[in-house]
């Protein structure tokens, strides 16, 4: 280890060098030191916070062409591996002391983990740049906000953070041995279509002790954009560890009667409609990812982490979609990722336009039918293909809610998944112990195309976290419950569900009811409707709900539907709830509150039965 600038670094350029003196940190010094003698760069490129050096990665993107420009001279396109589309869990593993299992996570000795990733490393850059960025997760001087260092030899992952987050380099020379989170990427050789190529050595390792994530021989956003999941595992174990939440939630406010705004987090995993519903129209977007949740004076603030989206574009259509649209095909700057690219226009499926023929795609030149070497159609664009946009460009964002330094305070939480037959499309949990097992901790969806693998399976997915924890599920859950009870201020939390289906699997809502449901939890939160007791919670009254269908939506909602949606399932339940109940079980460190607040409502739902049968209509429940 060094702690200066040593004779490596006069192959560099001077100006590149001369920007890392002026910060003093040791810490930093000796880690970029590390990374520069073990990847051997020939070029080193520093980020400030100049719109030149800004700019100077946007044309390294292009000349590099690991980006390609579209006709709108703000807009680009990039490719991953045909193979390397989305998270890879499998190569994916957090590094513990001794290699010691946790529920549910992929663990390797650190020791091993390092050794490996550094093998990959040694030499990677050779003939290629290193570039280093600073950035700050959360608003500029808050407390609430931590700060992050990348070293990657991918302009595209570093111009992707230039989009996602805020940069920090004058923070970094300003305030002396800051701490800060480290991020090492590389994404190894390239074929001539600028993709990674070794995807079999592919790796992402998380060291939580020594806060520093690696990924190597990908390209792909959600592996490689240090910022973003990687930094999030290192957070959910820095909150476990200082007690507060670090959570995959949007941030958003909803609007109440009278000019009131309250604001929610949500939960959903990927594809599930968490960017949807932090983008319903006529409410404030804060964010649509990544949350940190900490209490000050005994009330729960909330901040946004990131200043941009990196969100899925299938199916993104102007009539169902009209702001993300419209922020597409406006000027902002926009990397479109994996979509179908003909004439310098991007095209994606479910876009509700013709989509053409012919064009290049993930799979190279395309055309209709292309199969590809599994012998299956390929369509024109992949379906986890993204959109990466700055907030700023969004016309429905709070900007005062996303750059307060204390956040904003949190009225509710939202917990939802992709679930079939169980959950009722809202609920409101008892309190908070209630609303963090029943809800946040039982959730149950169904796997989608945001990671490598298998569509359709039902999974457990805790908080909708499960792909990103870096902890013992036991233990995190204990923290929740322990944050509950440092809140005097307590949130409420509801359970949503938009994919309910009826015996015949055809979905019992339209995409946009969730604007009502939005509409509902905010006079929840503030109690001022009414809600109908169940065993599962609290749900809607039909009376407040027709109201808010007309008004919201302009559409009528009938006593049929809401009956349809609001019957208590009680034999998919029981059996939901002993699934959760095995899980659990098999966890050492599970708390106690889980099993006692899953028994609860499991003999509440069985006394139920007895009285009423297996199908329990709303309205007797009133
Ligand atoms: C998600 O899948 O939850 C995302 C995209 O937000 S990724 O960066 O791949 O995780
Ligand atoms: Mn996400």
């Amino acid at each position: 280890m060094r702690a200066d600038f040593g004779s490596s670094y006069n192959k560099f350029s001077q100006e590149q060098v001369n920007k890392l003196k002026n910060i003093e940190n040791e810490v930093l010094t000796e880690f970029i030191g590390w990374y520069v003698d073990l990847m051997e760069p020939s070029d080193l490129f520093v980020l400030t916070d100049s719109e030149d050096d800004k700019e100077f990665v946007r044309l390294k993107a292009l000349l590099d062409r690991e980006e390609k420009r579209l006709k709108n001279r703000n807009h680009t396109y990039h490719f991953d591996n045909y193979y390397d589309q989305a998270r890879d869990k499998e190569n994916t593993k957090i590094l513990t002391p001794n290699g010691e299992s946790l529920p549910f996570l992929n663990t390797m000795k650190r020791e091993d983990g390092i050794k490996d990733i550094e093998s990959k490393f040694r030499g990677i850059m050779k003939g290629r740049t290193m570039y280093i960025g600073f950035f700050i997760l959360g608003p500029y001087n808050s407390p609430m906000s931590e700060y992050a260092v990348q070293i990657t030899d991918s302009p595209y992952v570093l111009h992707s953070e230039i989009i996602l987050y805020r940069t920090a380099y004058e923070d970094f020379v300003k305030k002396p041995n800051l701490n800060f989170m480290k991020f090492v990427h590389s994404e190894g050789e390239l074929d001539e279509r600028k993709v990674s190529k070794n995807l079999r050595e592919r790796r992402i390792y998380f060291d939580n002790e020594g806060l520093t994530a690696f990924s190597v021989n990908t390209q792909y956003a959600g592996n490689t954009v240090g910022l973003k999941k990687p930094a999030f595992r290192l957070t959910i174990y820095k909150a476990l560890k200082e007690g507060w939440l670090s959570e995959h939630m949007f941030l958003m406010g909803v609007n109440g009667p009278n000019g009131r705004v309250t604001y929610f987090t949500g939960a959903f995993p990927s594809m599930c409609g968490k960017t949807s519903t932090c983008m319903v129209p006529g409410e404030r977007l804060v964010g649509d990812d990544l949350s940190f949740i900490k209490v000050i004076n005994g009330k729960p603030y909330a901040i946004n982490i990131e200043n941009g989206i990196f969100g899925i574009i299938d199916g993104i259509n102007k009539e169902d979609d009209p702001i993300i649209w419209s922020v597409l095909h406006s000027n902002a700057e926009v990397i479109f990722s994996n979509v179908l690219v003909s004439d310098g226009k991007p095209y994606w499926v479910g876009m509700g336009e013709p989509i053409p023929d012919r064009g290049e795609n993930h799979s190279g030149t395309w055309y209709k039918g292309k199969k590809d070497a599994e012998g299956k159609e390929i369509p024109p664009s992949h379906k986890n293909a993204r959109f990466t946009a700055p907030l700023e460009d969004f016309p429905n964002l709070d900007k005062n809610a996303l750059n307060s330094q204390s956040g904003v305070p949190l009225g509710g939480i939202i917990y939802g998944g992709r679930d079939p037959d169980t959950w009722v499309p809202v609920s409101e949990a008892f309190d908070w112990e209630h609303g963090i097992i029943a809800k946040g901790a039982s959730i149950e969806s169904e796997t989608t195309a945001a990671s490598l693998g298998k569509e359709g399976v039902r999974t457990f997915n805790a908080m909708s976290i499960m792909e990103f924890l870096s902890v013992d599920l036991g233990l995190y859950l204990k923290n929740y419950l322990e944050f509950g009870r440092k809140l005097t201020d307590v949130p409420k939390i509801f359970g949503v569900n938009y994919f309910l289906r009826d015996s015949n699997g055809k979905f019992l809502n339209h995409k946009t009811d969730k604007a009502v449901w939005l509409k509902w939890m905010e006079l929840r939160v503030h109690n001022d409707v009414k809600g109908v007791e169940t065993p599962i919670g609290y749900i809607p009254r039909y009376e407040d709900l027709q109201p808010l269908f007309k008004k919201v939506l302009n559409r009528d909602y009938s006593k049929e539907d809401y009956e349809k949606q609001f019957t208590i399932r009680i034999p998919e339940l029981l059996n939901k709830n002993k699934r959760i109940v095995e899980v659990y079980s098999k966890i050492k460190t599970s708390p106690e509150e889980v099993f006692k607040v899953l028994k609860k409502e499991e003999e509440g739902l069985l006394e139920l039965r007895k009285l009423k049968g297996d199908y329990v209509s709303p309205f007797s429940l009133y």
